[in-house]
């Protein structure tokens, strides 16, 4: 049900969602629950805010479906401001400044802090999807980022933490610059972490595929390809990957390179 699947009006059935939230802790979010927003600056767009500070996250995440003429050529980030653009399906013309770019699947763009990212549909009339973020840079003297394009299928597939059904790619080059990362780590059915982690760092998840039963904050709970999960400093997190040949993987960020601040 909901708008993102079109499926809106009465249901023949009590109202129900697997939605979960935990301001500051944890969220659940699957895109049942999903609305339209409106945001200047996105023309021919239906986008859908994620993640936010009013959350408990430093950072904001969107889910976009760009229609036919879908863009945002206003702008977006800029001063102080970092930003990340997923393409998830079709095929998205973006701008680093004026620099331009082509997207399809698996295609990604970082800019920098000053750096105006615009993009617009470009996917011959059909609709596009793309999973987009900002965050507030942390800069560091005598370091920097740039502008990174790529997309996943060019990135090595690292066996994680030893663990060969388990595969991590890192989307961002490791340079202490950067004060996040994007990854993807992708669990073939019946593979799980190695351990519940506990960490500082905050986590915005996309699922990008499969199904798993993911541990938060020691609750055990089913999500799969479309859900959400926001993950918050230290909350406990793992899971285990299930489902039926499909490997259950996700999208996601990472802070990363800085001390914290007392
Ligand atoms: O990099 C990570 O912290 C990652 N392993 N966390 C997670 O998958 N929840
Ligand atoms: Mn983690």
């Amino acid at each position: 049900m909901g708008y993102r699947n079109k499926n809106t009006g009465y249901v023949n059935d009590i109202l129900a969602s697997r939605s979960v939230i935990k301001r500051a802790n944890y969220a659940i979010i699957p895109p049942d629950g999903l609305v339209n927003n409106s945001i200047p600056g996105f023309e021919n767009c239906e986008l859908s805010i994620l993640a936010t500070p009013k959350l408990g996250a430093t950072f904001v995440d969107y889910i976009i479906t760009l229609l036919d003429g879908g863009q945002n050529k206003a702008g977006f980030g800029g001063e102080g401001i970092e930003t990340f653009f997923y393409c998830l399906e079709g095929k998205i013309t973006v701008w680093a400044d004026d620099a331009e770019h082509t997207l399809e699947a698996g295609g990604y763009i970082y800019c920098p802090a000053g750096v105006i990212l615009k993009f617009a549909n470009s996917n011959g009339g059909a609709n596009s999807e793309a999973f987009l973020y900002k965050k507030k840079y942390e800069a560091v003297a005598g370091y920097e980022t740039h502008v990174v394009v790529n997309n996943v299928a060019n990135l090595e597939k690292i066996a994680y933490e030893g663990m060969k059904d388990v595969i991590l790619q890192n989307l961002l080059p490791a340079d202490l610059g950067f004060d996040m990362n994007f990854h993807i780590l992708s669990f073939e059915p019946g593979a799980c972490h190695g351990y519940i982690e506990t960490h500082y760092q905050e986590h915005g998840a996309y699922m990008l595929s499969g199904e798993g039963v993911y541990n938060l904050d020691n609750e055990w709970v089913p999500v799969k390809k479309g859900d959400y999960l926001f993950m918050g400093a230290y909350v406990p997190q793992a899971t285990y990957a299930v489902g039926r040949g499909e490997a259950f993987s996700y999208l996601y960020s990472k802070d990363c390179n800085r001390d914290p601040q007392l």
